[in-house]
């Protein structure tokens, strides 16, 4: 066993916790917890004490491979795979126009530096479209956020009076630095508390002051009798809204006519519980919010955003310590233009909307599966695993093989390798220099960029993903000899002579779109270590540098201009256990909203009439006498980052819990099986009983479903959960899924 242990990331949630690695021979034999690392301590959870199960599956992939006619694979080398694919996109471009090759993809939980090269061949072939799965969540609170602030903004849980988590369950997802711990404190304190808004009595529902334990899918008047709340009984932050926020007057209007008391009732919760949470939120000093897949998943899944941001909105929970702040993004992968001057985007076929840039997961095969003449013919996915992760998996699979050419990049054989015609295998996370773009921190915010804790298996013929987006480049034209060469003259005489040839070679635009690969071809040689898959993040410390020279240099980079960012991309490179990059001073989120006015804009007509229209009532009875919600967190589930199941310490096969009440009402007990039905399709389950739930919902967990190899064929462990959805389940305005609200049936298995 090697006695050093080596800084890097558990890349299982989008935490991305510091973690040290101890390697015996090839294996991950020893993990622990980083106490340098600046976001996480020290702290990690149970799940990458066996990341060796990532690291060495044994469906991780070795060579390209090139589909044969009758569907197996043959292995490649890469000149071919490069060279084919590249004529194969360019003959899809020539043919049809490079809006009709769709990128999907970019980065899972801890991946994003290889993605970040991948828009440079994209834009170079022409297309215009892309998506990933924040498309499957996040894009309907993007979108309200948007249009509120001109940004985004995230909770300072380490700082705040209250902790209000809206359809999360951080005790198991994380998403704050050291979930448990900061839960704890919160809980633990007699000044602050804990409030959740969750149908199951989570993990954090059990430590919470007030657990609004609301039906499912009624969110949407559970939160509207809260704002409510705050607008009858004037608990508004009045002043605060006078000087910062448009609008007001609108937003009261709707709000005053909410029947409280019957909207509690549609919601399940009593209404002296929901006006003590009310009064709590108003009444506080701070609150910080966190809302997440159970509101961003189910029915009026962007009223539900809507209405959690005029919660914290109307009681002045922005802009300070412990409340809501726009962070400062390394990496921008997040982007805003409502209150800018481009018009809103839809997609070719189904003309949903675009949002931050992304067509909503749930019409790719829509936009696919038809005769439009503007249709995808052929898409580039990366490290992504859409014919799982998308609803409605039997479509998608359809898609997928309706496609001209499809070709994946991963680590591993994937439910999507499978149907593709090209597989390219890239290095895992820990054997090549990575980084996540997660980074939501306020005041002070991190950025890890992580060096490799070994080298790829010997034998293995794999390429980095930002060596693969260059060749491809490269194959295509868009990226040549002479377009390198004065650059990489630049980068030998230092970096001020690169930043202004670098500058100089933006103004060409159809150098400026394939700028990345450019940077890593250049300056990326120069780099120390075998860095250069780092040199895209270069021109984005240039970029944070300029934008936010305070907040950087309050992080302790000195310097001005491009050599405060130069110095910033050198600390990153230094600090091999992350490195705080940006620390803000109270009140700097309001340097950030976007709104061309620089105030609030709190009233949204569209959601307003939507939020007026609740008085209708609920969907009626349906068909389905169950809501399934498929897709809940585990203490063993990761997406599908982690295919081997016995990876998983319990809960192996995914168990579909249901209530007491329910099971007796079956006929069902504890580790029964049964067969859960949807619209959609079928699944058999084993069932596990507990009054966490209520009657009436059942939970089913994600990322189970997958296919790996055992006993010399292949074996399929639980249940994967978008066999049972329907992607016309979602969001009018934003597209997303309603995965937590699947009507379903369950029935007794003998
Ligand atoms: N262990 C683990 N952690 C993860 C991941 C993982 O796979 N495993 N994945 C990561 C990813 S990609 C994400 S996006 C996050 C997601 O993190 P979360 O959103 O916290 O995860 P979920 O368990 O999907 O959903 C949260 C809660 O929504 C509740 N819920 C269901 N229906 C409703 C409803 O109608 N209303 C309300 N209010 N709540 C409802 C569920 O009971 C559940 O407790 O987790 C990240 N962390
Ligand atoms: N029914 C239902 N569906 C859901 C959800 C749900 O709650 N319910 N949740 C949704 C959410 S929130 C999310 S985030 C998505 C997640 O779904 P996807 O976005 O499809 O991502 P993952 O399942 O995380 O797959 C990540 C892929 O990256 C590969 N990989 C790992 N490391 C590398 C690497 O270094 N390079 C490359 N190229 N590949 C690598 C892995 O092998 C895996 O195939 O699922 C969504 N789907
Ligand atoms: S799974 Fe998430 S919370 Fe747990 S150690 Fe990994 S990154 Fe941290
Ligand atoms: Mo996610």
């Amino acid at each position: 066993m090697d006695t050093e242990w080596r800084p890097t990331a558990c890349v299982l949630c989008a935490s991305n916790c510091g973690i040290e690695i101890r390697l015996d021979g090839r294996r991950l034999a020893g993990v622990r917890g980083d106490k340098a690392h600046p976001s996480s301590q020290g702290y990690s959870c149970e799940k990458p004490l066996r990341l060796d199960r990532y690291q060495n599956g044994v469906d991780r992939l070795t060579h390209p491979l090139r589909r044969r006619p009758d569907g197996t694979f043959e292995r490649v080398g890469w000149d071919v795979a490069i060279a084919e694919i590249a004529a194969r996109f360019s003959a899809v471009r020539d043919a049809h126009g490079g809006e009709s090759i769709f990128y999907y993809g970019g980065g899972g939980q801890g991946n994003h530096l290889g993605g970040s090269y991948a828009g440079s061949f994209m834009r170079a072939l022409g297309a215009r479209y892309r998506s990933n799965a924040l498309a499957q969540e996040k894009t309907g609170l993007f979108w309200v956020s948007d249009r509120m602030l001109g940004t985004m903004a995230t909770g300072d849980f380490e700082h705040c009076e209250v902790a209000l988590f809206v359809g999360k369950n951080p005790w198991q997802s994380h998403g704050l630095p050291r979930a448990r711990p900061t839960l704890r404190e919160i809980a633990r304190d007699p000044a602050r508390s804990l409030i959740v808004i969750d149908p199951r009595r989570t993990e954090t529902a059990e430590l919470a002051d007030i657990h609004l334990r609301v039906r499912p899918g009624r969110d949407a008047w559970l939160l509207a009798a809260l704002v409510a709340v705050v607008v009858q009984e004037d608990l508004i932050a009045g002043e605060w809204l006078a000087e910062h926020a448009v609008g007001l007057e609108e937003v009261r209007a709707v709000l005053r006519e909410v029947p409280v008391p019957a909207y509690c009732e549609t919601a399940g919760v009593p209404e002296e519980l929901v006006r003590t949470a009310a009064r709590r939120i108003a009444g506080a000093a701070s609150v910080a919010v966190f809302e997440d897949l159970g509101v961003q998943m189910t029915l009026h899944s962007t009223l539900n955003s809507y209405l959690d941001n005029l919660l914290w909105l109307l009681t002045g929970n922005f802009g300070r310590p412990g409340t809501n702040n726009p962070p400062i993004l390394l990496a921008p992968f997040i982007t805003f233009s409502h209150h800018g001057p481009r018009p809103e985007r839809f997609s070719p076929v189904a003309g949903a909307r675009v949002i931050s840039g992304l067509v909503p997961s749930n019409v790719v095969a829509e936009e696919i599966l038809t005769d439009h003449p503007r249709r995808y013919r052929a898409m580039l996915v990366e490290t992504a695993n859409p014919a799982h992760s998308i609803a409605d998996s039997k479509r998608m699979r359809e898609a997928l093989a309706a496609l001209d050419l499809l070709v994946v990049v991963d680590v591993a054989m994937t439910e999507t390798a499978r149907l593709a015609d090209y597989v390219l295998p890239a290095p895992s996370q820990f054997e090549k220099w990575e980084a996540t773009f997660f980074n939501f921190e306020t005041p002070a915010n991190y950025f890890h960029l992580r060096r490799p804790v070994l080298d790829p298996p010997p034998g293995a013929d794999l390429l980095p993903e930002p060596e693969i987006h260059a060749r491809l480049c490269e194959a295509i034209g868009a990226v040549t000899e002479d377009h390198l060469r004065p650059l990489r003259e630049a980068a030998g005489r230092g970096r001020a002579a690169f930043g202004q040839a670098f500058l100089a070679a933006l103004a060409d635009p159809a150098l400026a779109s394939v700028a990345p690969v450019l940077l890593y071809r250049t300056l990326g040689p120069t780099l120390p270590d075998g860095a250069a898959a780092a040199a895209s993040l270069w021109a984005q410390a240039v970029r944070v540098a300029m934008a936010h020279p305070d907040a950087v240099r309050r992080a302790g980079v000195k310097g001005e201009g491009m050599e405060l960012g130069d110095r910033l991309f050198d600390a990153l490179l230094e600090n091999p256990s992350g490195l705080v990059f940006a620390v803000d001073e109270p009140g700097d989120g309001w340097n950030r909203l976007g709104t061309p006015d620089g105030r609030i804009h709190l009233a949204l007509p569209d959601l307003l009439e939507e939020l007026a229209g609740l008085g209708a009532g609920p969907p009626g009875q349906q068909e389905f006498p169950f809501v399934l919600s498929a897709g809940e967190r585990r203490a063993f589930t990761a997406n599908t980052i982690v295919r081997d199941p016995a990876w998983r310490r319990r809960d192996g096969e995914g168990l579909l819990r249901m209530s007491p009440e329910d099971a007796a009402g079956l006929g069902l007990s504890a580790g029964s099986r049964a067969r859960l039905t949807t619209r959609r399709g079928s699944v058999d389950v084993t069932v596990e009983i507990t009054d966490s739930l209520q009657p009436g919902h059942v939970s089913l967990p994600n990322g189970l479903g997958l296919t790996y190899p055992a006993d010399g064929g292949q074996v399929t462990t639980g249940a994967p959960p978008n066999e049972l959805t329907d992607s016309r389940d979602r969001d009018p305005y934003a597209g997303t899924p309603w995965h937590k609200h699947v009507p379903a049936r369950v029935e007794a298995l003998a």
